[in-house]
């Protein structure tokens, strides 16, 4: 297929991809695919007003029905999962098997979203008083405001979007500016599902393309109470601050640095299938991506050796393309950040194989995923590169291999391979791993939609996608109810009149 033919069948048009004034390249090899509209700061206003009215209406659809367009918006991306995954391999630059995992995981999330329609449970809680009743019960936020990154342009959309639409919410969606014709074929798969819906309000899902100002139309408006963002650390250090100063509410998912430590009982096997995947997948692109192997010194030496063999035959090339396991990185800029880090690694005392530029296809950024064996965690390691660069650690006892795992400023994901149950169930304990993912004999990406998915410390706090995470896009409500004849004050008080 060519990328026009890829364009065409994920419904973008001549008028989507023309006259705009964002140009967007795909990572494959530089083509241009498209001139995008962008909107401005008042675009933005003037949505956020139309997504209020719309919530005004969709806040008082029953939560099933709410339930049912998400649904059918979950038929529609069924039925153009393949058309979809191959415009965020265009566009992205992952390779087809994960643009169409991508899709996978928003069919995934609509379906528990679906089910978390019926289930958007409260509590009833004992009073203290004779004749009382208590309650707690969830309501509809209001407009919430998605701010999504490059590298999963749709499915982390998807977790929000879903979740909040039966939670009863309307959403402003900025995508990121390098991969927003994603957001626009999304965008008409979702009113397609409008359509057979029938009598939804107009306004639940708008789309502002552009740059740092439609970021900050969104956090700066006090009409926007939830700011869910995902991106970098550096990102998250000037939305949160922002949308808290007006007392608004944030998800944020920011940078990771995830580790695996390997231990002398592990299935060395798995333990190379999983670190590959997870240190080299996506370009090493993933939030979740293996940054940091950290290896018990008797397994360390023949580790490393099959870890270099398997990255010395990796299939390097367009993600189009069948059999391509390493595709581009997005960009020059990230290229440059590949580079540099590996500088620094150097500088640091770091022995490092592979990373080097690989002419696959003549204008996209392509390189061979590195392995660099450190002495200690020097200051580059403790540092998020959005690249396949693998970090290579030794260690002697679980306790250091634990304290090397923990002390960087990031909190993801993170993971063990071993076969003994002491060591596996102390690094999911509480004096184990301090990640908001902690995994066992399986690599730290990949996760599952039905866990909450995020992390702590620099990695934000926020936790989105399963679990109880429906919660944030709605306002917790304490309900008391005196059906006696008396009133009886809480804490015994008398007050006699
Ligand atoms: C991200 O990189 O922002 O767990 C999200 C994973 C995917 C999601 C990654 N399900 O790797």
């Amino acid at each position: 297929m060519t990328h026009k033919d890829i364009l065409a069948s994920a419904f973008l048009t001549d008028a989507d991809l023309s006259g705009g004034g964002l140009k967007v390249h795909s990572p494959v090899d530089g083509a241009l695919l498209g001139s995008v509209a962008t909107h401005s700061a008042d675009d933005v206003e003037a949505m956020i007003a139309r997504a209020k009215s719309a919530f005004d209406r969709w806040k008082s659809v029953p939560a099933p029905r709410r339930g049912e367009l998400i649904r059918l918006f979950g038929d529609e991306l069924r039925a153009a999962k393949n058309e979809l995954g191959a415009l965020v391999s265009l566009e992205a630059g992952k390779i087809l098997q994960e643009g169409l995992g991508e899709v996978q995981e928003m069919i995934d999330i609509c379906d528990l979203a679906v089910g978390q329609s019926r289930q958007l449970f409260g509590l009833t809680i004992a009073s203290e008083r004779p004749g009382h009743s208590m309650r707690e019960t969830w309501h509809p936020l209001g407009v919430t405001g998605v701010i999504s990154a490059f590298n999963f342009p749709v499915a982390v959309f998807a977790w929000n979007f879903a979740l909040a639409t039966v939670c009863g919410n309307t959403t402003i969606w900025k995508p990121s500016e390098k991969t927003p014709l994603t957001a626009l074929s999304v965008q008409k798969i979702f009113e397609k599902a409008l359509k057979k819906f029938g009598d939804a309000p107009e306004g639940l899902l708008h789309v502002a393309i552009g740059g740092a100002e439609i970021g900050e139309a969104l956090t700066s408006s006090k009409d926007v109470p939830l700011i869910s963002a995902t991106g970098s650390t550096r990102m998250g250090r000037i939305v949160g601050p922002k949308v808290a100063e007006r007392f608004g509410k944030t998800i944020l998912e920011l940078g990771g640095n995830n580790a695996m430590i390997v231990a002398p009982s592990a299935d060395l096997e798995n333990a190379v299938r999983a670190i590959v995947f997870s240190a080299v997948g996506t370009c090493g692109q993933r939030c979740t991506s293996l940054r940091r192997l950290i290896v018990h010194q008797d397994v360390r030496d023949q580790l490393v050796e099959r870890l270099k063999s398997a990255y010395a035959g990796l299939p390097i090339g367009s993600p189009l393309e069948k059999g391509t396991l390493v595709g581009p990185l997005i960009d020059k800029q990230a290229f440059d950040a590949m580079q540099h880090a590996l500088d620094n690694a150097r500088a640091e005392g770091g022995k490092i194989t592979g990373g080097e530029k690989v002419d696959a296809v003549e204008g996209g950024y392509y390189v061979r995923p590195a392995i660099v064996e450190m002495v200690e965690q020097s200051e580059i390691v403790k540092h998020e590169t959005f690249a396949p660069i693998l970090y290579v650690l030794t260690y002697q006892t679980l306790d250091e291999a634990i304290a090397l795992q923990n002390d960087v400023p990031q909190g993801l994901s993170s993971c063990i391979f071993s076969t003994d149950v002491r060591e596996t169930e102390t690094f999911l304990s509480a004096t184990g791993s301090d990640c908001g993912i902690a995994n066992v004999n399986i690599g730290p990406s990949g996760a599952e939609i039905g866990g909450a998915f995020g992390g702590e410390k620099e990695t934000g706090g926020g936790r989105e996608s399963g679990s109880d995470s429906w919660k944030a896009y709605m306002r917790r409500q304490t309900n008391t109810v005196n059906y006696s004849r008396e009133l009886p004050l809480a804490q015994g008080i008398k007050f006699e009149i």
